[in-house]
């Protein structure tokens, strides 16, 4: 990077909440709006570096701001060179920690770093980091919560009509394992013998637990079971994924590569999901993604389309994206999906363009 060199001039940062279409209840949450800090990562040289964090919540945006406003105190008059730029981040917050929200607060700075890198070089995000541009497999996970079972029958029909999706997710974790059974065979049955299942416990499980409804779930066409118990109980997941035929999928609570190679280590998943916003932004997931391909374990993604359809096409043991629409409300460009398949966008950058209009609407003061 030599003409196309950007100096680090401040972050601009906006709170937002927006409604969203289907309110998704979970075993751990319920959520029903979706709130976002935006970032705009601004230049001397006038171009934008932009990406954005999920809070969950109005208080979980308070928490990222002063992590953020750090950063960008630390890092004004930095060159954008990303890759330089992620071990300077993650040093600047060394005495707030290496996880948690110190460790989203450098994700979402290295996202919008990696953004402004690419709109320098006049090409998308996936050319930089070296994959193909294109399109990649989805499922729809619009929805799909704790809900009864006759409803969530009907809805996963609808998601799958929605962009002729040919997997979806359903969440399970419900007060029994007849519960949970009755919901899974519901949407079975609905959906047809065809679509891939995979389903989510969202950490809600114990051990015993786990291995009981795992092992109940062998005998049905469970794609793939998802965080049954506490993500870090690495031990534990160990135990389920020895006993439990279907695999298990966990990731999207780790924080750095360093803890999807520890979860790699213990065998405590056989798929792996990390989140772009906990997983270290782009350069923790490129590095993320060489550990994984190493293992052989397949890499699927969680929330994020925008950024996450990029770095799944350059992730050799690519997987599964999870296409959710809860920010597609404040972009000015919408994610594509045909035939179950997101297109990664061809614009430079990672394809996040704020729509003005709407950013004003949903505006929060924190
Ligand atoms: C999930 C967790 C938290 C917020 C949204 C969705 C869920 C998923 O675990 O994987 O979709
Ligand atoms: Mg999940």
């Amino acid at each position: 990077m030599t003409d196309a060199a950007l100096t680090i001039r401040d972050l601009r940062l906006r709170s937002v909440v927006v409604p969203l279409k289907r309110p998704l209840v979970t075993r751990v949450v319920t959520i029903d709006k979706a709130a976002f800090v935006l970032i705009d990562l601004e230049t001397e040289e006038g171009v934008t570096g932009r990406a954005y964090l999920f809070g969950y919540s109005l208080a979980g945006n308070a928490c990222f701001v002063p992590p953020l406003r750090w950063l960008a105190d630390a890092m004004k008059g930095e060159t954008v060179d990303p890759e330089t730029l992620y071990p300077k981040a993650r040093k600047a917050l060394t005495l707030m920690g290496h996880e948690g929200i110190a460790m989203m607060a450098v994700s979402g700075f290295d996202m919008a770093c990696w953004d402004a890198y690419a709109k320098a070089q006049g090409k998308p995000l996936v050319e930089v980091l070296g994959g193909k541009p294109g399109k990649v497999p989805a499922y729809n996970s619009n929805g799909l919560g704790l809900i009864g079972s006759e409803a969530v029958a009907d809805e996963a029909q609808t998601l799958i009509a929605e962009g002729k999706y040919t997997a979806v997710k359903v969440r399970l974790g419900r007060e029994t394992l007849d519960d949970d059974l009755t919901a899974f065979r519901a949407v079975r049955n609905a959906i047809g013998p065809d679509i891939l299942l995979p389903v989510d416990f969202n950490q809600g499980l114990d051990v015993d637990e786990a291995i009981l409804r795992g092992q109940a779930l062998d005998a049905e066409d469970a794609y793939w079971i998802e965080e049954p118990i506490r993500y870090d109980d690495l031990d534990g997941n160990a135990r389920i994924a020895r006993d439990v035929e279907t695999p298990i999928q966990n990731g999207e609570n780790f924080y750095g590569p360093e803890a999807a190679a520890r979860a790699i280590e213990a065998k405590a998943l056989d798929y792996l999901m990390p989140d772009v916003e906990r997983i270290g932004g782009v350069s923790g997931w490129m590095q993320t993604a060489k550990i994984a391909e190493a293992a052989g374990i397949p890499v699927s993604s969680h929330l994020f389309p925008e950024f996450s359809s990029h770095l799944l096409a350059a992730t050799p043991t690519a997987h599964w994206l999870e296409f959710t629409d809860w920010a597609a409300p404040l972009m000015a460009t919408l994610v594509e999906v045909e035939d179950g398949h997101v297109q990664i966008s061809s614009t430079p950058g990672a394809g996040v363009e704020w729509n003005e209009e709407a950013v004003e609407k949903y505006a929060v003061t924190l």
